[in-house]
């Protein structure tokens, strides 16, 4: 199998982790790490809405597999258009405030809006497992070891000020925006 690539991907992303609507863990057993809408405002205009797998880590911890989501969330009618990262790992523990580091690495599907809540958690996992699928194709080792993922953090970061956010395209490092 082989999804989607679009030209703006890799796309690298750094920002906070900020509350949303509390329903990622609690309703769906599926906790979701989400951005500021300063990011979120930042994201290319040719990426569209929808379900995308990568890598990412916390404070420039490990790097892990994750799946994401970028729109509005139709199953719950939300008017907040929102980027959300599922990171494959379990860390049994909360980290709203750290810096998240997401490399989008490729596009799975669509946002839906589904018929039932279980439908939507068995769409999620089917996710996961096209994502586990690509991820473990050799093409996507080498971006483990980017400088994006193993750089330190900044002193802004580490003190949780809220300076430290940015989208870069790893094929042009020059383009990094910050807020
Ligand atoms: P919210 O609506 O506030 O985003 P969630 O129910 O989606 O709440 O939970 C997300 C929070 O759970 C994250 O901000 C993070 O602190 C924590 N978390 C724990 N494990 C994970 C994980 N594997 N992936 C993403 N977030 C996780
Ligand atoms: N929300 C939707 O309304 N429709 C979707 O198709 C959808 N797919 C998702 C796929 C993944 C991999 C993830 C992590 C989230 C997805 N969500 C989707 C977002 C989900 O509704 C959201 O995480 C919860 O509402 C918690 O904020
Ligand atoms: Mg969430």
């Amino acid at each position: 199998m082989c999804l989607k690539r679009l030209a703006f991907l890799p796309l690298m992303v750094e920002g906070q982790v900020v509350r949303g609507f509390g329903r990622g863990s609690k309703e769906l057993g599926i906790p979701t790490a989400n951005f500021t809408d300063e990011v979120v405002k930042k994201l290319p205009l040719e990426m569209e809405n929808g379900v995308y797998f990568g890598l990412a880590s916390v404070d420039a911890g490990a790097v892990d597999r994750m799946v994401l989501s970028v729109g509005w969330n139709p199953q719950f009618h939300n008017q907040l258009k929102t980027m959300e990262t599922h990171i494959l790992r379990d860390f049994s523990r909360d980290f709203y405030g750290s810096t998240l580091r997401v490399a989008v690495l490729g596009y799975i599907r669509p946002m839906t809006s589904f018929t039932s809540l279980d439908e939507l958690i068995a769409a999620i996992k089917d996710d996961i497992r096209k994502a586990n699928d690509e991820l473990d194709k050799p093409e996507y080792a080498k971006y483990c070891s980017q400088d994006f993922f193993t750089r330190p953090l900044d002193s802004a970061a580490k003190e949780n000020l809220p300076s430290k956010e940015g989208i870069s395209d790893i094929s042009n490092n020059s383009q990094e925006f910050r807020s």
